[in-house]
């Protein structure tokens, strides 16, 4: 089966006012869909098609050469989209407990100690790209990525990523990319990242 456009696990207007309902529209319906059409585009005819998206980007390389930049930039974002939506909620904001919350305060120092570090690499991200907390198959770590590549390409294991491309964040924060940043941690389901931690820890 071709790589298929999830459905947004809440409504629109669940993340508001941090997230605007216009911006998920168009972000999901608009910008996701997009990268999965071209990604199916990319892939047609080759032996990748049906494969799981999180195979296909991590063994770019394997693709023939001509088709490598138009699956690593949609398959990419597709991956990228398909965890951003997962990883929000309406219910979000808060405290992750168990042993993630354990392993951010071993690793970072605390909780706020993280969302610096995931911000400084989110505003420090030169044009479009990604900011994420990873699982390195040793431990935690914060990376931000360009683009829509994603840690899968480096054999990391994505835990929670923030997009920072302004057409996440634009309508409501214009150019204000530190404060969607700061804001954004009001709906991070850590319920779902911590689900992700246990699976790969
Ligand atoms: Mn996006």
């Amino acid at each position: 089966m071709p790589l298929q456009l999830p459905p947004l696990p809440y409504d629109y207007d669940a993340l508001e006012p941090t997230i605007d309902a216009e911006t998920m529209r168009l972000h999901h319906d608009k910008h996701h869909q997009a990268y999965v059409d071209n990604a199916n585009k990319a892939l047609e005819g080759t032996e990748w098609a049906d494969r799981p998206v999180e195979a296909i980007i991590a063994n770019i390389e394997l693709l023939p050469d001509d088709k490598q930049a138009a699956v690593r930039n949609n398959a990419g974002g597709h991956a990228n989209h398909s965890l951003f939506w997962e990883i929000m909620g309406p219910d979000g904001g808060g405290e992750p407990s168990g042993t993630l919350g354990d392993a951010i305060n071993d690793t970072f120092g605390s909780l706020d100690d993280l969302k610096t570090q995931v911000n400084d690499a989110g505003v420090k991200r030169f044009g479009s790209g990604w900011t994420w907390l990873i699982h390195d198959g040793t431990g935690l770590a914060v990376v931000s990525t360009p683009n829509q590549d994603s840690p899968i390409m480096n054999s990391d294991t994505p835990l929670l990523g923030i997009d920072v491309w302004e057409h996440a964040y634009y309508l409501t924060y214009q150019n204000r990319r530190p404060d969607y940043l700061s804001a954004w941690w009001n709906v991070v389901n850590w319920e779902a990242v911590g689900a992700r931690f246990e699976a790969v820890r």
